[in-house]
């Protein structure tokens, strides 16, 4: 079996990918080991930036995102019991966010990519062991319903999460890992409720963090920092409704509309790098190269940059032989992730609770009031949230 690029990972960005390199004629394979009902039915992100909308669009599967998407122009940030307002259109010159869940984002790639003679998918694909990175052709071995087979391919992307085959792959002398984890994690809640605002808030709290977010205008989703101690198990719904309420100011807590859940699930909190992002004709993306808590809504948005980044220096080395960009490809997508890092732990560390003494408490809400009473305070969060722009030589 071959085919041009073999894509390992079949969630956003192996199928994003898959569909930008099929637009100008090149033949994927992507190995999923999950089945796609698996895949669309996994709850997490829900807030993208212009430029993750702006992809979709050129892959050709923005029509339903462009109709059911929320357009966020701000978003609400609530500390001390006061209720700040980032008016991120106006602080970024017309920069807004949308609300479309990630389940609806995949099902929508799913239809394009099983549609498309250019993508071959092979989901419930086991073992798959990829190798030979500095070799001419490098390959992937896996099981396909019970059957042995290896796939010879021109190029790799490593498209399989945090938890993925591809960057185990890699000799360890040749990567640089960087990673800290968080001492607590968040629950998330999904409910068919009207949304407690027509925009995101996010709430520091002295009993931890909170965030109110939605999927449309009649579903929610809400997350509590909880202890990584925690279990699902251990929070009924309505303990979940009785602390939120808890760490919402009177006014919003009177207005929430609590009803049962149908999703409920804790994720961990996690910054990790690796360096480089290529091995020899092996690309890392998305996930699979990086991970930032979700507080400042950046992973599938870091992904949907990796795809750009690496479809341009593809569809680059396939059109017209130049090998220039795959070359910047590792530096140039790190460039953009560290800066989400760099928010995504800051957004973190100054709205969770770390620890009981109360100096902490003091410090982080000093260093929020300070940057919200000035604007070039609230222009520095409003730059980053809406997401930094792409690099000049791959647009
Ligand atoms: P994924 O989505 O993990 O997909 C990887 C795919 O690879 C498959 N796979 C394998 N296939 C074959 N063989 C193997 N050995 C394999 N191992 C794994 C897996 O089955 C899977 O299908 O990675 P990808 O495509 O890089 O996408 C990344 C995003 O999913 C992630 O960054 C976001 O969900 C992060 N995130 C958010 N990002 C945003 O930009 N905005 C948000 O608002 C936002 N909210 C969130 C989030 C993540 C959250 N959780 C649960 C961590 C909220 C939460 C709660
Ligand atoms: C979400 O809607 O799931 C969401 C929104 C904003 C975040 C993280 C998650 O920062």
């Amino acid at each position: 079996m071959k085919t041009q690029v073999a894509i390992i990972g079949a969630g956003p960005a192996g199928l994003c990918l898959a569909r930008m390199l099929s637009l100008h004629g090149i033949h994927s394979i992507i190995l999923e080991r999950q089945t796609r009902a698996y895949v669309e039915a996994r709850v997490r992100a829900g807030m993208l930036e212009q430029g993750m909308v702006e992809l979709m669009r050129r892959a050709g599967v923005a029509s339903r995102l462009d109709k059911e998407g929320l357009v966020h122009s701000g978003f609400k940030l609530i500390f001390d019991n006061q209720i700040s307002h980032i008016d991120l259109a106006s602080l970024t010159g017309g920069k807004q966010m949308v609300i479309y869940g990630q389940t609806e984002l995949t099902k929508d790639l799913y239809d394009s990519v099983l549609a498309d003679s250019n993508i071959q998918v092979f989901f419930g694909a086991q073992e798959v062991c990829p190798s030979g990175f500095l070799e001419e052709k490098p390959r992937v071995s896996f099981y396909y319903q019970n059957t042995a087979y290896t796939l010879s391919c021109d190029y790799l992307a490593g498209c399989d999460g945090y938890h993925g085959v591809t960057r185990a792959a890699i000799p360890k002398s040749c990567l640089r890992e960087y990673e800290r984890t968080y001492p607590f994690g968040w629950l998330g809640l999904l409910s068919d409720t009207p949304p407690l605002d027509e925009e995101a808030i996010y709430i520091h709290h002295q009993r931890g963090f909170a965030l109110c977010s939605m999927r449309s205008r009649t579903r929610s989703r809400y997350y509590l920092q909880v202890p990584l101690s925690e279990q699902v198990s251990d929070w009924s719904d309505q303990d979940f409704w009785d602390e939120l309420r808890r760490r919402l100011p009177a006014s919003l807590a009177d207005s929430l509309i609590t009803g049962p859940s149908f999703e409920k699930s804790i994720a961990p909190l996690r910054s990790f790098v690796v360096e480089p992002l290529r091995f020899g004709s092996l690309f890392l993306v998305g996930d699979a190269g990086h991970i930032v808590p979700p507080t400042g809504a950046k992973g599938l948005n870091l992904a949907a940059s990796d795809v750009h980044y690496l479809s341009t220096a593809l569809i680059a080395w396939y059109q017209e032989g130049r090998s220039d960009l795959l070359d910047r490809y590792s530096a140039t997508a790190l460039h953009r992730i560290w800066a989400a890092v760099r928010f995504s732990w800051w957004f973190t560390s100054v709205t969770h609770k770390f620890s009981d003494d109360p100096i902490e408490q003091k410090i982080q809400l000093a260093e929020l009031d300070y940057l919200l009473q000035s604007t070039a305070g609230q222009t520095t969060i409003a730059e980053n949230y809406v997401g930094l722009d792409l690099a000049e030589d791959f647009v």
